[in-house]
């Protein structure tokens, strides 16, 4: 079986560009892939965060996860400061990586932008995602199309790192989804719907109750010239529509353009179908939310399960960089 790995950011309430980008992939891959999963609180500190937000951001998004269809007797789920090896690793790949690679990546330099001060660790940030995913030699990495660039990166540091050292680390691969890989915001469709950009009625929430749901969809920004087709580049606002209806009902884009005339009909169905995509969540969400000593004893035990498994990669790297060992 491939080994799987993926993580997601506490900073904030799940989207519809979480879910459709990663999340629902994950679920899918736990059951053909030995998938192991993780809540990247250390990520979180890289942009100002206050703890008990931190704290309570970190236990909901588990929640949310496990209410999206993470199953724990299917994959390990885990929060990434609970296994020390990813910030041990962290510091032998930034002796590995170059701070002109680091200055290319399009994140930093969209998250840092016009801000006075930036934190070293949401320049290094990448480094630490190398980790993440090298720690469980991982095969493949599903996420959405903005952590293309940080994979790239990661498979650099693990092929580099071989070179030199010799063979270490599993060189992984990233999974995009084919529809779905880059949700837009529904009021600024040239950006990604986001955690951490403030857009209230551009961001669909999976929690969202269903008349908020269609409310935004309903107020998406489109274009005027009022023809139905699906052109990212030309009309961005309305194919965001068409992918996320797509998406929702299993169909191409292009073809689900084809069934319409009017924006209003397919913001409606749009609305409804994700409406229904989402609704499940929202009911096992309320019945997870009433057992909090069950989550938190499962989230122990996978970090325990990751941990045996870290604790051999970064002893490899280790050895192989050169440093003595304690065994
Ligand atoms: N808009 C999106 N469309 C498709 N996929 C997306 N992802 C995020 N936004 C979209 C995917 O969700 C996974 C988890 O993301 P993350 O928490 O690691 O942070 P991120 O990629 O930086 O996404 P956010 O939601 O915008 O969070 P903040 O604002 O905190 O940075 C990843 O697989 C990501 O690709």
């Amino acid at each position: 079986m491939s080994k799987v790995f993926s993580g997601i950011q506490p900073s904030g309430d799940l989207h519809l560009g979480n879910y459709l980008g990663a999340i629902r992939n994950w679920v899918a891959d736990q059951h053909v892939h030995d998938a192991i999963y993780c809540i990247v609180d250390l990520h979180a500190l890289s942009l100002d965060i206050d703890p008990s937000v931190l704290r309570s951001r970190t236990y909901e998004t588990a929640l949310d996860l496990l209410a999206a269809g993470l199953d724990p007797q299917a994959c390990t789920l885990f929060i990434q400061s609970q296994v020390p090896e990813h910030p041990r690793l962290t510091w032998l790949l930034e002796c590995t990586a170059t701070m002109g690679e680091l200055r290319r990546m399009t994140q930093f330099k969209d998250k840092s932008e016009g801000k006075e001060s930036v934190r070293a660790g949401l320049f290094t940030y990448p480094i630490l995602q190398a980790a993440d995913i090298l720690l469980y030699d991982t095969d493949r990495v599903p996420v959405g199309n903005d952590q293309r660039q940080h994979v790239e990166l990661t498979r650099e540091l693990a092929i580099r790192f071989n070179v030199r050292y010799g063979d270490t680390f599993v060189v992984p691969e990233a999974a995009f989804p084919s529809v779905g890989a880059r949700v837009m915001d529904l009021q600024h469709p040239t950006r990604k719907m986001s955690k951490s950009v403030s857009s209230p009625l551009g961001t669909v929430l999976i929690l969202d109750p269903p008349e908020e749901i269609e409310r935004k969809i309903k107020k998406a920004v489109t274009d005027t010239d009022g023809e139905v087709r699906f052109d990212p580049e030309a009309k961005p606002g309305l194919a965001n529509l068409l992918e996320l209806l797509a998406v929702a009902t299993d169909r191409a884009p292009a073809d689900v353009a084809e069934a319409y005339q009017r924006y209003g009909d397919l913001k409606r169905d749009a609305g409804e179908a994700l409406v229904e995509l989402l609704r499940p969540l929202r009911m096992r969400r309320a019945e997870l939310a009433s057992d909090p000593g069950e989550v938190t004893s499962l989230l122990a035990h996978g970090s325990e399960k990751a941990g045996a498994i870290a604790s051999v990669t970064y002893q490899r790297a280790a050895d192989a960089i050169g440093l003595l060992g304690s065994h």
